[in-house]
């Protein structure tokens, strides 16, 4: 039991989470090594959303709220992490779920349906029993989506992510939106747009802001994702980690 004055609590439970995940076969084992990689990130945006993060998050839900066939695609962090919010932000957004992993296994998919199952998700894809059909430029089982989810989607929300992937999806057309503390890695920069943020902060964010514009006029939403350009927010996330460095004290 972690106590909850302790000045690292967020962090220590979500280590928490995802060693139980790890330990219930819903994490791959390089699911630990990308926490990892990720709390290192999230200590130099100081373990907070930026405020380019949040005006990314802003225009990443005006994306969602745009689109006409969105999906969440769910790995193995994600579910351990966020499961609550993901289900919430597909039932807001009327999007699909997709489990859709890396390192898959069969025991692991039904790992995650059932995390999902247990958050009050209704219909999940990309389990083992469909058709799936194949992403081109991509090889092995990870390039397989479901025909009803991914592959006919126009918007991807792919967290933690990888860069051969983002790269084949952002190629079939789909406008991907990533999750990743890592501004450097080829998923952030591959990506139609990308969040510098710690997935546990921007999946309230996202809902929180989804709920806000919903019912916006959608030339107001048009707006937000015409005056953004995904590199150069990168180059802001990279300037508040580079801050962080030069004003150590
Ligand atoms: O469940 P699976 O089989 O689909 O596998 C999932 C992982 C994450 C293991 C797989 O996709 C993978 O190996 O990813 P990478 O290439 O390690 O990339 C993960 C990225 O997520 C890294 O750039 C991390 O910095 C970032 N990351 C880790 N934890 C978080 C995060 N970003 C946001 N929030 C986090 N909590």
């Amino acid at each position: 039991m972690i106590p909850k004055n302790h000045p690292r609590y967020q962090s220590l439970l979500s280590r928490d989470k995802i060693v139980n995940a790890y330990k219930s076969g819903i994490l791959a084992d390089a699911g630990m090594i990308a926490h990892g990689r990720g709390e290192a990130f999230d200590y130099l945006i100081g373990e907070k959303t930026t405020n380019t993060a949040e005006k990314t998050i802003e225009t990443a839900a005006a994306a969602l709220i745009l689109a006409k066939d969105p999906v969440i695609s769910v790995n193995g962090n994600t579910a351990a992490l966020v499961p609550e919010h993901v289900v919430n932000l597909a039932g807001i957004l009327n999007a699909k779920l997709e489990i859709n992993l890396f390192y898959r296994t069969p025991e692991r998919v039904k790992a995650v349906w059932n995390v999902l199952k247990d958050h009050g998700a209704e219909k999940i894809l990309g389990t083992e029993n469909e058709d799936f059909k194949h992403v081109k430029g991509l090889n092995g089982p990870r390039s397989n989506v479901s025909p009803e989810g991914i592959y006919n989607a126009d918007v991807v929300l792919v967290p933690l992510e990888d860069g051969d992937r983002t790269e084949a999806l952002v190629n079939a057309g789909k406008f991907v939106i990533a999750i990743d503390l890592n501004p450097l890695s080829r998923t952030s920069k591959t990506a139609s747009l990308t969040i510098v943020d710690n997935i546990i902060r921007t999946m309230p964010c996202l809902i929180d802001k989804v709920n806000k514009l919903k019912n916006k006029d959608p030339e107001e939403l048009n707006k937000l994702l015409d005056n953004f350009d995904n590199i150069d927010n990168l180059k802001e996330s990279l300037k508040v980690m580079l801050n962080s460095i030069e004003n150590f004290e």
